[in-house]
């Protein structure tokens, strides 16, 4: 998969997406990753992206012109554009499974300080992560790619997709022990070291289902 973003803010994106299982997927060739810098679509000396409201009030707004040359540049037929603010649609992991199957994403990183709303013509979907408000989208931007690059053919051994499992049920995760048996007083359930493999597959669909039921009732819905 091939991966765009354009940010006023590259820099964020040094860190995070060069360890663990995504750095791992880019040496591996399954991701094709490449931070853009939307001020590299300016044409003055400035290279001025943002410009003061329409009706007055206080701070500024980010332009169309780099953007929407930018995203002239970067997309082809087969390209999906995302826009990550708080008002898009709540970001799930049903979508992550949809966006690992496509060939190219483009990720717009609005801002703070808002974004000429023709810029939301460009994007094919708008996404949240979540009811707060960031500084800008590389964080969220961060966070789609992070669940998504998982989910890529390849990425995940055998041993981790089993994983991904209990989200798709829609429950979360049963508990899991290693060892020791017992640490500080606290012991390893016993049916988890009986060996009976029946009982151990029925204690963890109850621990997953109570678990599910005290902290995300509505998840069970
Ligand atoms: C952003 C305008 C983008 O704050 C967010 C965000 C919160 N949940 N999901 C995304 O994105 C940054 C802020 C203001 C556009």
């Amino acid at each position: 998969m091939k991966i765009d973003v354009l940010t006023l803010f590259p820099e964020m994106f040094v860190g995070p997406l060069d360890v663990s299982m995504v750095a791992r997927a880019r040496k591996a060739g399954l991701l094709d990753l490449r931070v853009r810098n939307l001020r590299d679509w300016t044409h003055d000396r400035h290279k001025t992206v943002d410009d003061r409201p329409f009706g007055g009030g206080p701070g500024m707004v980010l332009k169309p012109e780099p953007i929407f040359e930018a995203v002239e540049a970067l997309v082809s037929a087969k390209t999906r554009v995302l826009m990550m603010a708080p008002a898009g649609r709540p970001f799930t992991q049903s979508i992550a499974r949809e966006l690992a199957e496509q060939e190219h994403l483009l990720f717009l990183c609005g801002s703070y300080e808002g974004f000429d709303e023709r810029i939301r013509t460009l994007a094919q979907d708008e996404l949240s992560i979540g009811d707060y408000v960031l500084t800008n989208g590389g964080l969220p931007t961060m966070v789609v790619i992070d669940a998504v690059t998982r989910l890529i053919p390849g990425v995940l051994g055998d041993d981790e997709s089993a994983h991904d499992e209990s989200f798709s049920h829609g429950e979360l995760e049963y508990p899991h022990y290693t060892r020791p048996a017992e640490f500080r007083g606290m012991k390893v359930p016993e049916v988890l070291m009986s060996g009976n493999h029946a009982e151990i597959e029925k204690w963890r669909r109850e621990q997953a289902r109570l678990r599910t039921t005290e902290r995300r009732p509505d998840l069970l819905k």
